[in-house]
């Protein structure tokens, strides 16, 4: 399942760049370009799944990989002991703006709540 337009299938497939950080059997994770935090990392599928809900409801063994990838991420970034935030908008009118599943690994200052 690739999407030939999607921009993050790209990332995964080699033709876009992107400063990847790790990689898993079914996920990649590489840093924003525009980080809103001193770690901010997307942790994708490879696969091509529109959100987090289309992913939870085709297979939702991926979302657990997802989210453990995304804690390795935090740990990686050293980020774990003093928290960090996993998002994953969903829906235009959350803010989400590409059509592949991605979780916002944030961490590296505080984090307000509610998030704007
Ligand atoms: P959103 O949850 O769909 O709003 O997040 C999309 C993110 O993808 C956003 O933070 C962008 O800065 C980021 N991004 C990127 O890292 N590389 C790109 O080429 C593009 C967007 I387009």
């Amino acid at each position: 399942m690739v999407d030939p337009d999607c921009l993050f299938c790209k990332i995964v497939k080699g033709e876009v760049p992107a400063e990847i950080v790790r990689e898993g059997e079914r996920t990649v994770a590489f840093r924003d370009i525009n980080p809103q935090a001193p770690t901010h990392v997307l942790v994708i599928p490879r696969e091509h799944h529109a959100d987090a809900a289309t992913a939870a409801a085709a297979d939702t063994g991926l979302l657990d990989a997802l989210v453990r990838e995304a804690h390795e991420v935090a740990r990686a970034e050293g980020v774990v002991d003093s928290g960090y935030r996993l998002v994953f908008n969903t829906g235009t009118g959350a803010g989400q703006t590409v059509f592949h599943l991605h979780g916002h690994v944030l961490g590296g200052r505080g984090l307000n709540w509610p998030p704007g």
